[in-house]
């Protein structure tokens, strides 16, 4: 499939998608919106893969945001009648693998949305995250004031919000928006490598993970207890738990099935 807005690349079980707007800082229109859905839908059939990468081309930008240029001059009923950045919603609903956000310099705005969509993030020494959208006379429209909210807590949320200011990758690091910081020259190094981890591990564990810690922010402790005894309950019935016992006990990689 070839695509004008992002490169896709297989390296073993893992695909990196890179965001490929230079010209301008890899900003988000509609069209990067149904390339990286399509992508992340391809992704997330194929059975050889088992996480993904999605980072910024350039040295400059993850995403510096939507794309102004195509928002600008677009009328309000528009917006309404589209449910416009809806399909961002959808997209991340569809994908059940695992991906993961390496961040390599602005993430403003949908930058910073994008980022937050995936699972975690690895951020270079130079990242910068940032809700500007106040600055334009709007409010994030991709999640930003809910997951950045959930992921730093209301005070600095509502600081980013209001003010429109930037972090660096340290505040981020330390108010718990990232996951680890990595010198800028090996950041996708450090992404491919913990991408490949994950999908050398058993793919219905993945799953349950990934599904168990989203559920944490939408549940109740004990809701969120009762799912993880549940889905832990079911893991014990899969191959892949009995192939992964006995490996331990044999001292031996484990050699996984899916099942
Ligand atoms: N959309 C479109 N083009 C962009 C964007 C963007 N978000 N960000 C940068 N660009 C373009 C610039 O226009 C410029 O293009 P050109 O050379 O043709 O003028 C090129 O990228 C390089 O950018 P700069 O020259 O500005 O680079 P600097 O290094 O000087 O500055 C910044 C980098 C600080 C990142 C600066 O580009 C910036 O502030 N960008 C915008 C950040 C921003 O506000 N992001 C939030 C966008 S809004 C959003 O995500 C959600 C909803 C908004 C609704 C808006 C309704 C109108």
């Amino acid at each position: 499939m070839a695509y004008e807005t992002i490169l896709v690349e297989q390296r073993d079980a893992v695909t990196l998608i890179t965001l490929n707007r230079p010209e301008a800082l890899n900003a988000l229109n509609t069209k990067v919106l149904a390339e990286l859905t399509e992508a992340l839908a391809a992704f997330e059939a194929d059975a050889s893969q088992g996480c993904a990468v999605v980072t910024g081309s350039g040295d400059k930008a993850f995403a510096a945001g939507a794309d102004i240029k195509e928002m600008a001059d677009k009328p309000a009923a528009d917006f309404f009648n589209e449910d416009f950045f809806a399909g961002w919603n959808r997209m991340v609903a569809a994908t059940r693998k695992p991906w993961i956000a390496a961040v390599n310099g602005f993430a403003l705005g949908g930058g910073c949305e994008v980022a937050m969509m995936a699972d975690f993030i690895i951020a270079s020494e130079n990242a910068k995250f940032g809700q500007p959208e106040i600055k334009l006379g709007v409010a994030p429209g991709m999640g930003g004031s809910q997951r950045l909210t959930r992921a730093v807590g209301k005070a600095k949320a509502m600081d980013l919000c209001l003010t429109g200011r930037m972090m660096d990758a340290a505040e981020a690091e330390r108010a718990g928006l990232v996951a680890r910081v990595v010198p800028h020259e090996q950041l996708l190094d450090e992404a491919l490598q913990a991408a490949a981890t994950i999908a050398g591990m058993a793919p219905m564990a993945v799953k349950v993970n990934k599904e168990l810690v989203d559920a944490a922010y939408e549940t109740t402790l004990s809701q969120g207890m009762l799912h993880e005894r549940r889905l832990f309950q079911i893991l014990t019935a899969t191959e892949d738990k009995a192939e992964g016992m006995k490996a331990f006990v044999e001292k031996r990689p484990a050699n996984w099935k899916g099942r």
